[in-house]
């Protein structure tokens, strides 16, 4: 009995060494102080302390420099290739950034931590999943497109980054992305044809071998322990999508800033991506200011998804071209189909955001993104499209190409409603007070009511249905005005002739109600009739209900 006594003491003693041991060492272990209360905390902080105990271990750091058999300067300013810089070349228009900076700046500079100092204690899980990272460019400047790889590979644990994907996106120069496949690590894709960065992302991911995704641009530098915070979330949350802070690099002279940490995603019902400030509702709900952000939307490029549920999500939709709309696809969809999207404030990237697309649109850039964001706005929005549309009159007439298959995905996804996301995810997101009853084309048959000289006093004709042609786009508001693309109202002259004028309140002529198809000047009571519109236009005429040529449909009923 006394020697099991003894084993049990000399047991007891080793385990509470151990433990001691163990305390210290999690308490001073590497730069930074620990998780709060031990460590230098930022005092003028308004938020509380963290616990005394941290939850996890210190990521072991074996990040380190890569060896680079590649000589950067030759690379970098290549006179042979396309991406040289001849004398006298216009660098920022090329680029739309100041090139001339960029290329003096090393690929491994270093950059400030731009951190809260809560994140340098931050205890991430040792088992972090690996993550294939994956970059498409086109025609990117070789400086900006070494630093995005190199700032990756540096500051990353070496374990936690199973690739680096390039997909190059056609751009004018193969030896762009062929030169840094000496890299370890880095892959390369090329496109046989202009794809967009859409199409681009998805060929990358696909190939990506990581059980992580971790899309970047092609114009980024990783900041210090980026990926650690991204992965943790990922890992506990397998549906959350997840962006850093993205920091920003000046176009002008490449020097790197710190963003806020205090904004999230939102846009207008134009479907323009804007940053904004957290309500003051989900900051309430923040336990420290490094806690993971909710946001409605992210602004696209920079993110982290588990590639099984990028998979289940339908990837993106391919049909979106070129650039622009695809944030608001995977933001919508994996809200609405379950996941969540996050910014984690302790992971920081910087991004040269520049002031004007410096490649081209083989369709033109409004048209392109117009056209993406209505499949989007399509496929997603529900009822709520109208306001897009209101936001947007012009699209209403662009062609989107069949999205059967994209609301295929949503149906077998068991989606949630558009309704829910805005209660429940945005309800800072105004609804805008649309007075629009109807719009679009107003149709008779094959024939469209067509206003096409914009002059008032003009009578308008029916004519072939055309789209887009402004001139027959018409909306008809609360207040029972017709109004034209050109803002000019739907009138009747003293002779009866329907005509277009300078709209006015006051103007009784310019009233008009419906009833079923018919479309009734208000004042006389009358039809609008195209009967005799070949020789006269049109005219208001006693109502016929039925009669064919008293018949008119818009294209769009905005009533709900
Ligand atoms: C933002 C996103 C961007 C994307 C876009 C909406 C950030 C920081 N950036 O615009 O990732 O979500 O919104 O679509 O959130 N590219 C191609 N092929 C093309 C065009 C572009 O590969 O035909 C590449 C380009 O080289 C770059 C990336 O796609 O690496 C994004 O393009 P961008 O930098 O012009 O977009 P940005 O940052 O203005
Ligand atoms: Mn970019």
């Amino acid at each position: 009995v006394k020697r099991r006594r003894l084993v049990f003491l000399i047991f007891l003693a080793g385990w509470l060494v151990g433990v001691v041991y163990y305390s210290i060492h999690e308490m001073g272990g590497g730069g930074g102080g620990g998780g709060g209360g031990s460590g230098p905390v930022d005092d003028s902080s308004p938020w509380p302390r963290l616990g005394r105990k941290p939850l996890r271990k210190r990521y072991r750091m074996r990040q380190g420099r890569i060896h680079l058999d590649l000589d950067e300067r030759s690379y970098v300013t290549d006179k042979g290739s396309a991406k040289g810089l001849a004398p006298g070349d216009n660098a920022q228009s090329r680029h739309a950034f100041n090139r001339t900076a960029s290329d003096k700046i090393r690929s491994d500079r270093s950059i400030p931590d731009t951190r809260h100092q809560l994140c340098k204690a931050a205890l991430y899980d040792e088992d972090l999943p690996a993550t294939s990272v994956i970059i498409t460019f086109h025609n990117e400047a070789r400086s900006t497109l070494l630093r995005t790889v190199i700032s990756v590979l540096n500051r990353s644990p070496v374990e936690l980054v199973k690739e680096v994907i390039l997909v190059d996106d056609y751009s004018n120069d193969p030896a762009d992305g062929q030169l840094l496949t000496s890299i370890p690590k880095v892959k390369l894709l090329r496109n046989q044809r202009r794809e967009g960065l859409v199409r681009s992302r998805v060929r990358g991911a696909d190939l990506a071998k990581g059980e992580i995704l971790t899309f970047l641009d092609s114009h980024c530098e990783a900041n210090i322990d980026w990926l650690q915070p991204l992965l943790q979330r990922v890992k506990e949350n397998p549906s959350a999508v997840v962006s850093p802070v993205i920091d920003v690099i000046s176009d002008d002279t490449f020097q790197y800033f710190s963003s806020s940490a205090e904004l999230r995603g939102g846009f207008d019902w134009s479907l323009h991506f804007k940053w904004e400030p957290i309500p003051k509702d989900a900051r309430g709900k923040m336990k420290t200011p490094i806690d993971a952000i909710k946001t409605p939307v992210i602004s696209g490029g920079l993110f982290v998804v588990n590639k099984t549920w990028w998979v289940q999500l339908g990837k993106y939709d391919q049909m979106l071209d070129i650039w622009g709309g695809e944030n608001f696809e995977i933001s919508f969809k994996t809200w609405m189909c379950g996941g969540s999207l996050e910014i984690t404030p302790c992971s920081r990237v910087g991004h040269v955001f520049r002031k004007f697309h410096p490649y081209t649109f083989p369709d033109g850039n409004a048209a392109t993104y117009i056209r993406n964001s209505r499949r989007i706005a399509e496929v997603w929005m529900d009822e709520f499209k109208r306001y897009y549309y209101a936001a947007r009159p012009g699209a209403k007439t662009t062609s989107f190409g069949s999205i059967a298959e994209r609301q295929a995905l949503r149906e077998s996804l068991k989606c949630q409603s558009f309704r829910w996301y805005i209660e429940n995810i945005y309800p800072e997101l105004e609804l805008p007070s649309v007075d629009e009853l109807a719009s679009g084309q107003i149709k008779q048959g094959e024939l469209c009511l067509d206003a096409h000289k914009k002059q008032p006093g003009e009578r308008p004709v029916v004519s072939e249905c055309l789209s887009p042609r402004d001139s027959q786009e018409w909306t008809y508001n609360k207040r029972g005005f017709l109004i034209t693309y050109s803002s000019l109202c739907l009138a009747v002259s003293d002779k009866q002739h329907v005509i277009v004028d300078h709209c006015s309140k006051e103007d009784q002529q310019q009233h008009w109600h419906r009833k079923g198809r018919a479309i009734i000047h208000a004042k006389s009571k009358k039809c609008m009739d195209s009967l005799n519109s070949a020789t006269m236009g049109l005219a208001v005429l006693d109502c016929s209900p039925g009669t064919y040529t008293q018949l008119w449909d818009f294209t769009l009923e905005l009533q709900t």
